[in-house]
């Protein structure tokens, strides 16, 4: 096992390694482009040793936002790599080749836990990201809520891409013109660690319907070929909106809005809450079926500021039945699976907000040991993307910027135990 002082030395060393100059690439082979919330996390570990450059990732980042205030989930800023699908799959009009959907906002978070460290030095730059990220939050608001709930309109917009709560969704989906692609995960990581062809099939069914409506929300909407309410994207936003809030009033920003759309949020969490699983769940908007998942995204209530008992209760049990929590999917359900994916491996970044939430609301016992569990999982395999929950087995792509970047900022024996609110 190696030393702490030598592992925040590597996960500095793979942030600058994935570093591309004005944004950093999850992990070098398996994606080579700038994903969304991946690059907020790069952020928050750059941040700890080069604050100018942590700034520098959301202005690229905000620099692929669109007129109508989303920012998408990748940003294809070189055109020479094989990656698909790729920015001709997706065909969207944005200046900046990009994908047509977003993904979950922990931008707005982590730009005031970054701003936090330099107040004085960083004000400029946090002012002219403010309006930016509020346009985002303003488009989450006009175009996602459904019962005031976030929902997503992809798997990947989620990034909880194949797990199981969108499966019933899915398997209405014939995906019919979709043929003679070649995936290029599959060449990285070994393919009984990444989604099921089907699946992929239905997710570029998905893309070329978004393509054929030229990604025009109000079209996508009324055909509403998949949308979801989801924890993750709803307590994502309701964190990112209350931090958002609270940068505004530093900067003397009139945060009437933003209070507003954080007590809708409020209320659309609680039309998460499945009471006959005594979860957060997430539910088709379209069918009004629950999903009936316990996820790690059911366990960010308390990042969103909610507590409910019933969700220690479940903490406790499915980490009691396996070595590492905390798994992605329910491990007493009969569709875990502790190596594909968001089937069930344990996410560093997950688990890094889900400890954060703990933590702050006191929950002492059960934010150690989401930290332990993270901690050892990195200290005795290195940086990778997910792990297996019930070995601990590493798995994914290796090198990993967001498992690094949570290393040095919160798993690290180095890394202090400072709250994020
Ligand atoms: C598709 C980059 C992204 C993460 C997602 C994760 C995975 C992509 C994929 O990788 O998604 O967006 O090809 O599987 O699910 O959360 O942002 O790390």
């Amino acid at each position: 096992m190696k030393s702490s002082n030598s592992l925040d030395a590597k996960a500095r060393q793979i942030l600058r390694r994935n570093d591309r100059g004005r944004y950093t690439v999850p992990t070098a082979d398996l994606y080579p482009h700038q994903w969304n919330w991946d690059s907020a996390f790069a952020a928050l570990g750059l941040a700890t040793f080069d604050l100018d450059r942590a700034w520098t990732e959301f202005e690229t980042l905000f620099g692929g936002q669109w007129p109508n205030g989303m920012v998408p989930h990748i940003l294809f800023h070189q055109r020479d790599t094989d990656y698909f699908p790729g920015p001709d799959v997706w065909g969207t009009p944005g200046t900046v080749p990009s994908s047509g959907i977003s993904q979950p906002p922990v931008a707005a978070t982590i730009a005031r836990r970054i701003w936090e460290r330099d107040p004085a030095g960083y004000g400029g730059r946090m002012r002219a990201l403010f309006p930016k990220l509020a346009a985002w939050h303003r488009w989450f608001m006009e175009w996602r809520l459904e019962d005031s709930a976030v929902c997503v309109t992809h798997p990947w917009e989620a990034g909880r891409d194949n797990a199981p709560d969108w499966d019933d969704a899915l398997a209405r989906i014939n995906p019919y013109d979709v043929n003679g692609y070649v995936r290029h995960d599959t060449k990285c990581v070994d393919p009984e660690m990444r989604p099921t062809k089907l699946d992929y099939d239905r997710y570029i069914w998905l893309v070329n319907r978004g393509r054929e409506v030229n990604w025009e929300e109000n079209e996508r909407k009324r055909k509403s070929d998949f949308r979801i309410a989801d924890p993750t994207m709803t307590f994502i936003l309701l964190r990112a909106n209350r931090d958002l809030a609270e940068i505004g009033r530093r900067l003397g920003e009139d945060v009437s809005m933003l209070e507003k759309w954080t007590h809708t949020l409020e209320i659309g969490a609680e039309t998460l809450w499945n009471p006959n699983l005594f979860s957060y769940d997430s539910k088709d908007a379209n069918s009004g079926e629950w999903s009936n998942c316990v996820s790690n995204a059911s366990f960010l209530c308390w990042y969103a500021g909610i507590h409910r008992e019933e969700m220690r209760r479940h903490f406790d049990r499915v980490t009691r039945s396996v070595a590492f929590g905390i798994p992605s999917h329910d491990p007493e359900s009969e569709k875990f699976d502790p190596r594909r994916y968001w089937r069930g491996p344990v996410w560093p970044v997950i688990n890094t907000l889900a400890g954060i939430g703990m933590a702050e609301a006191g929950l002492e016992s059960e934010a150690s040991a989401v930290r332990e569990f993270t901690s050892e999982l990195i200290t005795r395999n290195g940086f990778y993307e997910y792990f297996n929950p019930c070995d601990g087995s590493p798995a994914g792509g290796g090198d990993f910027t967001w498992t690094a970047a949570i290393w040095i900022d919160w798993a690290s024996p180095s890394a202090g135990d400072e709250k994020w609110a």
